[in-house]
């Protein structure tokens, strides 16, 4: 009857979002493992911090329904990309490829598409490297593939993103263009801290091992 029917559209639905926590999850604990082991064998941590976020419900629908996404569960699995999201805020700019390498690598992670927008930073000066990978999460009802959304950044690149998301809607996204040319230049200012920052640290520590930017190409599937 429809209250049956309507009970199991809840719970499929329910199952839906909560593949995506656990896929999130899967990729939080490949991260801790990571971080923690870098700390005990090479005495170093690339990792500041990890930051997750899960769209609600209401937002996934909206970003379906705008992008003209087929109604079924399927259909937003295999278009809305973003619905988990993991951000891991390194050190230094070859930290952040440096964890981008050591999770791509592991057999259960694949990689849908990657965006380097630290070797090409968008218009606006913004920053960051963006995966999309795809982990299984098992569930009772059998294993479903689940895409999460990577990004590494630094800490420079992290304080100029948070600012920059705060007026970009302070502005409500019309943001004025003296305002965005000086976000332009704040953007390089923030760039060449990290290089400066990486310098000071390969002075201090000696070199690592090389992680030359545009690996993450050599990764995208
Ligand atoms: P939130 O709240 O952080 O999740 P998409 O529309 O996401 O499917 P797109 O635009 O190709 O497709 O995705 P992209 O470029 O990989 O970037 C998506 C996410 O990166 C954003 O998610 C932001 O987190 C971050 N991002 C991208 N560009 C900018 C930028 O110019 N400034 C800042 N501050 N962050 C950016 P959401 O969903 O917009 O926001």
């Amino acid at each position: 009857d429809v209250i049956e029917s309507f009970r199991r559209v809840r719970e499929d639905f329910t199952r839906f979002m909560l593949s995506y926590r656990f896929g999130m999850e899967e990729v939080t604990t490949k991260l801790e493992i990571l971080r923690e082991e870098f700390a005990q064998l090479h005495s170093y941590n690339p990792i500041e911090h990890v930051s997750t976020r899960l769209k609600s419900p209401e937002s996934v629908v909206d970003k379906a329904t705008r992008r003209g996404v087929e109604p079924s569960l399927d259909g937003i699995r295999s278009s809305i990309t973003d619905i988990a999201g993991v951000r891991v805020t390194c050190s230094f700019v070859s930290d952040a490829y440096r964890v981008f390498d050591a999770l791509v690598d592991q057999p259960d992670v694949v990689v849908r598409t990657v965006k380097d927008y630290i070797a090409e930073p968008k218009p606006n000066g913004y920053r960051s490297l963006h995966a999309i990978v795809e982990i299984p999460v098992f569930l009772s009802s059998g294993p479903v593939h689940v895409p999460v959304e990577v990004q590494f950044r630094t800490v420079a690149m992290d304080f100029w993103a948070t600012l920059e998301h705060k007026i970009f809607y302070k502005f409500d996204g019309a943001v004025p263009p003296e305002v965005v040319a000086q976000l332009r230049e704040s953007a390089s200012t923030a760039a060449r801290l990290d290089e400066e920052m990486e310098r000071l640290h390969d002075a201090v520590h000696g070199p690592r091992e090389p992680t030359a930017p545009g690996a993450a190409d050599a990764a995208v599937s």
